[in-house]
């Protein structure tokens, strides 16, 4: 790629969604782009045009999200199914046009029938015109870790998991880790000279929460999700599902006494991704899914440590230490106190822009069992995508449809005054007028509004939000509520926050972008649970800045 181009350059390229095998030993089809798993990495430069034909040879429907991307002006390119569009058929195709923006470090997946906790998953990186902490890094890797599942999420984990006879609602355990497509012990970074190496790393996991570390190695943080943050220098990173963070490290600073004075010296070290065994609803050293084929040699347990091997000279040994040794703590200024990393700080300075809320929403997170004995996910007491669908009561249909085959765009765009949500109203909750909902999950938001969202969580798993179509400021959390008045004027702009357990987390929404655009925690099991909202955003505004429906996309919606 070449450093010449100009701003606005197109970028093609085609992915083919078909099933793929890359092990051997799985007989899992796994709906893959490009035959890879991770998909190939799409790179651009900030606001070049990207355009992603995107061929679907599954035989089933499906689309692809791009994680972290705005979609200003193109609210119909975002791939969520119901919201933005209908799904692509077997056979069929879609050319998914949009700008490369906002820059950094951002991703894309499947956005139905869990094809993303099933494989379809790859990296989307936008260089900036001006990578501000450049000069700390020569080269640059991206590590993508995901949850490995020896079954299909959609025909087996899902009905599984939302049944009556899960009346806890215990979600599919993963069987392994995946980085790079690679398990523990098997993925190989050859540094090739460089002793500055910026790892960009990206949480992909259908379920789990990932703490990062280098033995030996401090981590100075320069990104979080699609934000530039100053430098800052930790032992070890947390990252929740679809949580991204760029981080480099010189090997220059590596703590040589972390090799034991009897073992020859190591050319190369561990890279840990140790996923957070509190989330996890069961004893996980002795926990056989309940579904699981029995297989030999058998049992096998969830091993939550992935290691990898960072080969300092490149020639791909082992480290000749023990993975297991006690170990000292890496050197850095302290673990980050909470996993948003609020205390990191915006490289840009973002004083004085960030605007005063004019408008409050409060979401409450709670899991409880319905009326059939399923344990499902209420953001305010709705379970989204449920009973929509399922009611027989032709009164209480909705105006604002939830359906595969009826997007919620094309509902703003034919009707912006006919979708039946109340305006936002003043209530006992906040001086500012509450956004309002119609009782299954649509919110209707004004364009321009400034909405402190408030997402309280009366469960006890920790859940990652993320915003389509917006990134947000994270004011402050339950493990730091100090942020708020520490960093006033001057918070940091994330698309994921992870809400703590039995906690609260408040983030700040300029609803700059009209359309339709999914508000959920990210974990896939809770999204099949109904732990959703989706946001509709300036209708008339939609209409006024031009938006029309367009086929073929509309062509999908049989
Ligand atoms: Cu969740």
């Amino acid at each position: 790629m070449s450093a010449m181009r100009t701003e606005g350059a197109i970028v093609s390229q085609t992915l083919t969604i078909d099933n793929s095998y890359p092990y051997p030993t799985s007989s899992k089809p796994m709906p893959t782009a490009n035959y890879q798993y991770p998909g190939p990495p799409i790179y651009a430069n900030e606001n070049d045009i990207l355009m992603i034909r995107v061929i679907n040879k599954l035989p089933q429907p499906t689309t692809v999200h791009w994680h972290g991307l705005s979609q200003k002006g193109t609210q119909d390119m975002d791939g969520a199914v119901g919201i933005t569009q209908c799904p692509i058929p077997p056979n069929a195709e879609m050319n998914y046009t949009f700008k490369a923006t906002p820059a950094g470090t951002a991703w894309y997946h499947g956005h139905y029938l869990d094809q993303y906790a099933d494989g379809l998953i790859g990296p989307l990186i936008i260089r900036r015109k001006v990578e501000p902490n450049q000069q700390y890094y020569d080269t640059e890797r991206i590590l993508m870790v995901a949850d490995w599942y020896n079954d299909l999420g959609r025909t087996k984990l899902v009905s599984w998991y939302l049944n009556a006879k899960n009346p806890t609602g215990i979600e599919p355990i993963p069987d392994a880790i995946v980085v790079n497509g690679k398990f523990s012990e098997s993925l190989f970074v050859p540094t090739n000279g460089s002793k500055h190496i910026r790892f960009r790393i990206i949480n992909a996991a259908a379920f789990s929460m990932y703490t990062f570390s280098i033995d030996g190695l401090p981590l100075h943080v320069i990104e979080l999700d699609q934000t530039c943050v100053q430098p800052y220098k930790v032992p070890s990173i947390v990252l929740n599902v679809a949580q991204r963070v760029s981080c480099y490290v010189d090997l220059n600073e590596f703590d040589q006494t972390i090799v034991p004075a009897e073992v020859s010296p190591t050319k190369s070290i561990y890279i840990r991704f140790q996923a957070m065994a509190d989330m996890y609803p069961v004893e996980i050293d002795t926990y056989i899914p309940p579904y699981r084929t029995p297989l030999f040699p058998y049992p096998i347990f969830f091993n939550t440590l992935f290691l990898g091997i960072l080969s300092l000279d490149s020639s791909n040994s082992m480290p000749t230490y023990p993975a297991n040794q006690p170990r000292l703590n890496n050197p850095g200024s302290g673990t980050p106190g909470d996993t948003n990393m609020l205390t990191a700080r915006p490289f840009f300075s973002t004083a004085n822009i960030v605007p005063n809320a004019t408008h409050y929403l409060k979401l409450v997170i709670t899991f409880r069992q319905d009326s059939s004995n399923i344990s499902r996910g209420y953001l305010n007491d709705v379970t989204y995508g449920i009973t929509q669908l399922n009611t027989s009561n032709k009164t209480a249909i909705p105006k604002c449809i939830s359906s595969p085959n009826m997007p919620l765009l094309y509902q703003m765009a034919t009707s912006p005054n006919g979708l039946g949500i109340p305006s936002p109203i003043i209530t006992s909750d906040s001086p500012l007028p509450s956004i309002q909902n119609d009782g299954y999950g649509h919110y209707l938001i004004p364009y321009g509004a400034v909405v402190d969202i408030l997402l309280e969580n009366q469960d006890e798993g920790e859940h990652p939000f993320h915003s389509h179509g917006y990134d947000f400021w994270v004011i402050s959390t339950s493990d730091y509520p100090e942020a708020e008045q520490l960093y006033r004027g001057a918070y940091l702009k994330r698309d994921t926050v992870s809400v703590p357990a039995s906690g609260w987390v408040k983030i700040r929404l300029l609803a700059d972008n009209p359309g339709a655009w999914l508000f959920h925690c990210h974990i896939e099991w809770h999204m099949d649970a109904g732990l959703i909202a989706a946001f509709i955003v300036g209708p008339n505004e939609l209409l006024t800045q031009g938006y029309k429906i367009k086929t073929p996309p509309k062509r999908f919606c049989m």
